[in-house]
């Protein structure tokens, strides 16, 4: 395994190789398996391209000839920024043939984010769309590059202005075969830390991933999945990328989540599964009544990343007349997904049940002793498609995985006696906002650099659309600066704009606990 990532023992990965979890198979070989198996199916539509599986496996390999050629090898990390285009998925494939590894960041990141994945993953090359959604990327790639003189390349899809196009077109060379057991990508963390944290996925592992999704949620050569949310999260990946190709289906890609953009294409292309956040689901939920696209051919939506109320529930089947299925997970590994012969009751309380018979999970007391059954406690994740550790990162592993390799995953749940998963909350220092993680420290870290905060503390409060919003608590130093001088601020240190506060709320000192830290439970009570 690749220097700076934590190997599964030996005798895991014996058990699940032998069980046929892990399979002696890239995630390249895959593509090229289902352009045999499947050729003129439709594997991937997006914008105006409709590719059949042959066509993206032979796409890909252009793609990888023209990478190869201006010296993109295997081991090279490549930092790839680019939106729900078809180019991001012959990217991956293309890198994964290589044995190249994309660090998967989002359209949102700015230059602060950026600049720190090429430098902690030594990038050689990082990949930009043009402009998209008013942004142009060109600017900031400028500014990475001046940054981190180490990156060789800067490849664009669209017009390459100063920069190189990224290159569609070579002739297919003989590419030596990556290690299956190799890392593939590199997703990143929801995170708690003043850095982000990088999760190193492997091919076998996280293709299976997909393929126990594909099982749990039944999916099959008539499945076309949408995704809506920024394809480069791990949950559109495997739920939508990988589980969508495992089943020879078909996946369209939607700019974004509203109605406007998706309704569209749910009627054009007769999609029957997506994933959508709470928030969006509501958008959906509203613009179906008076809507006039045809949505009959959804057969179930599925909602996660961060919790949905049951009273909101229990509005959606009436409301998209279809399925509801909920899905929790994260980058590090487990998922679950309700199955669909579930119980009602239990779709409508719980987030899911993981979806390999191999998923260990455990419920434990802050001495990492369980819980009794069905009581709230802390939920630890060990399993056939849940990493060992982060990227370079031991100390932090050594507090965030138990010495048997349990990952600890900062949140607070309880199990029904079926094993389904009910999310509760959290110990984790991080904010969901409608699904973006944000971690609070590096937030703080960026707004402590402003000469008007002495003190600060970043808490989440709950928020009806997003789930939570965040709120800076801030003891000034001097004049106190106001919320759009923060925002301004962090928008000038080139940080990504949903990590700036929603909220300001100027206090004379931050609450403590008993053993001295800051009390976040107390001032979110406070600005309740
Ligand atoms: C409450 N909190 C949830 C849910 C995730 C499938 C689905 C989601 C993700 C994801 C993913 C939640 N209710 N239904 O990777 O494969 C919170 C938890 C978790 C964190 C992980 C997947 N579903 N969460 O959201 O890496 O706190 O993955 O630990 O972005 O999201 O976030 P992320």
């Amino acid at each position: 395994m690749l220097d700076g990532c934590t190997p599964w023992p030996e005798e895991f990965a014996e058990r699940y190789r032998s069980a046929g979890y892990w399979r002696d198979e890239t995630l390249g070989e895959l593509l090229g398996g289902l352009a045999r198996s499947h050729p003129g199916r439709t594997a991937l539509v997006a914008g105006p391209e409709r590719w059949s599986y042959a066509e993206l496996d032979a796409r890909t390999d252009r793609m990888a000839a023209g990478l190869h050629r201006i010296g993109i090898g295997p081991g090279d990390r490549v930092v790839v920024q680019l939106p729900n285009i078809p180019e991001l998925v012959a990217l991956m494939f293309a890198l994964f043939r290589i044995g190249a590894q994309p660090v998967l960041a989002l359209p949102a990141h700015r230059s602060s984010e950026i600049t720190y994945f090429c430098e902690f993953t030594d990038a050689v090359a990082y990949v930009i769309p043009d402009v998209h959604v008013g942004f142009d990327y060109r600017e900031l790639a400028a500014e990475v590059t001046a940054r981190v003189p180490t990156l060789k390349h800067v490849l664009v899809a669209g017009d390459p202005g100063d920069f190189a196009a990224l290159p569609l077109d070579g002739d297919p060379v003989d590419l030596p075969r990556p290690d299956p057991a190799g890392v593939a990508l590199f997703l990143l963390s929801g995170g708690t830390t003043g850095v982000p944290k990088l999760v190193p996925r492997a091919h076998q592992e996280w293709s299976y991933s997909g393929r126990a999704v594909a099982e749990a949620c039944d999916y099959g050569e008539e499945t076309v999945h949408l995704v809506s949310l920024p394809l480069s999260h791990n949950w559109p990946l495997t739920h939508g990328l990988l589980a969508t190709f495992h089943a020879a289906g078909t996946l369209v890609l939607a700019p974004g989540p509203s109605p406007d953009e998706a309704f569209p294409l749910i009627e054009r292309e007769r999609v029957t599964e997506t994933g959508l956040i709470p928030g969006a689901a509501l958008l959906w939920m509203e613009a179906a009544e008076w809507d006039e696209y045809d949505l009959s051919s959804l057969r179930r939506v599925t909602i996660g990343g961060t919790k949905l109320q049951p009273e909101m529930a229990r509005r959606v089947e009436p409301a998209l007349g279809c399925r509801l299925q909920q899905a929790f997970g994260m980058a590090e590994g487990l998922c679950g997904f309700h199955r669909w012969d579930d119980p009602q009751d239990v779709v409508l309380v719980s987030q899911g049940l993981p979806v390999s018979p191999a998923d260990e999970v455990r419920v434990v007391d802050e001495d990492d002793n369980d819980v009794a059954p069905g009581e709230v406690g802390r939920l630890l994740a060990r399993g056939p498609y849940t990493v060992r550790g982060y990227y370079r990162a031991p100390e932090h592993n050594a507090r965030t995985f138990t010495a048997d390799g349990f990952y600890r995953t900062g949140d607070l749940v309880r199990l029904l006696p079926t094993g389904h998963v009910i999310f509760e909350g959290r110990v984790k220092d991080q904010i969901n906002r409608g699904a973006e993680k944000i971690a609070a420290e590096e937030v703080e870290n960026h707004l402590l650099a402003h000469p008007g905060v002495r003190e600060v503390a970043l808490v989440g409060l709950p928020d009806e659309v997003l789930g939570e919003r965040s709120c800076a608590c801030v003891v000034p130093r001097g004049t106190a600066p106001t919320l759009a001088e923060l925002a301004a601020f962090l928008r000038d240190r080139g940080v990504a704009a949903f990590k700036f506060p929603d909220r300001l709320e100027i206090v004379p000192r931050l609450p403590l606990t008993p053993l001295g830290k800051v009390s976040k439970k107390t001032l979110a009570g406070m600005f309740h």
